[in-house]
């Protein structure tokens, strides 16, 4: 595990699949390699992105790599998640930035949530149409650009129209962390996938 980790945080993508195939052999379950490789890599990436020197290439190969394992661990799409709620996350229209939504869903993955994936430049409908057939518990949009606020405000209402009003929405990125909550028609907005993740928790409870 200590190599599957090390790999991931060199943003070695072909060594952190080598061994996750070498784990998965050995008879160690997907969701170990998740909770136990993955998610102690993502914590050491979290700590690099709050000092000031990080360096943005590295951030970009370790998600790269993470990427990489999950798709080796979970070739049919998304991960099942472990029991806990599901939570569906996307980049909306217009912003085709998904670096940090990826390791937001990383990081929640490895603490069992369901995480429905809509993508980048997901459309406000299809994000609301994907967390009303999920059956979805809350909502998750990264946003890195200003032009996307406008978007982000209209996800409140019409989650509301699909009977949904009662689903938290919790936000991040550049762009939306430097407005509040109230502002962007939110239930949280968070500094990092950290503290997005202990928010979901606090909603939702994880074991961890
Ligand atoms: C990499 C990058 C790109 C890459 C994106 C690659 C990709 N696949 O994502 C590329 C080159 C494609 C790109 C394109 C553009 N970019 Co750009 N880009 C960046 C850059 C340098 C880094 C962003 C990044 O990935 N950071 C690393 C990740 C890990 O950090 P993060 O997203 O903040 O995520 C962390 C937290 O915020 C949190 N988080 C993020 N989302 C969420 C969501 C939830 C729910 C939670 C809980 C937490 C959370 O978790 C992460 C880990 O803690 C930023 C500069 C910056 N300082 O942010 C500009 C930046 C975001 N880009 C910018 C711009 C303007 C553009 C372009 C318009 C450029 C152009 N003229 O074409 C286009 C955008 C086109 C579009 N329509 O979206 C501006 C936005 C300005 C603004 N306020 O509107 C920035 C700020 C640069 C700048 N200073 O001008 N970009």
């Amino acid at each position: 595990m200590e190599a599957l980790q090390a790999a991931l945080l060199d943003g070695n993508h072909k060594a952190a699949v080598i061994e996750a195939r070498r784990l998965l052999t050995e008879g160690l379950p997907r969701e170990a390699l998740v909770t136990e490789g993955l998610a102690p890599a993502m914590r050491c990436l979290d700590a690099k992105c709050t000092i000031r020197s990080f360096n943005l290439l590295e951030i970009m190969l370790v998600g790269r790599a993470v990427t990489g394992v999950v798709h080796e661990l979970y070739p049919d799409g998304d991960p099942p998640g472990t029991g806990l709620a599901t939570l569906v996350i996307a980049s909306l229209e217009g912003d085709v930035h998904d670096l940090g939504k990826n390791i937001v869903k990383m990081v929640l993955i490895g603490r069992g949530y369901r995480v429905i994936d809509c993508g980048k430049d997901c459309p406000v409908d299809v994000l609301v149409e994907t967390a009303v057939r999920e059956k979805a518990a809350g909502v998750l949009i990264s946003g890195l650009i200003s032009s996307i606020i406008p978007r982000v405000r209209q996800v409140r209402p019409a989650l509301t129209a699909a009977g949904f009003a009662h689903v938290p929405i919790l936000v991040g990125g550049a762009a939306l962390k430097q407005c509040s909550a109230s502002d962007l028609n939110v239930d949280a907005v968070a500094e990092t996938a950290f503290d997005g993740a202990h928010a979901v928790d606090a909603w939702f409870g994880s074991p961890s």
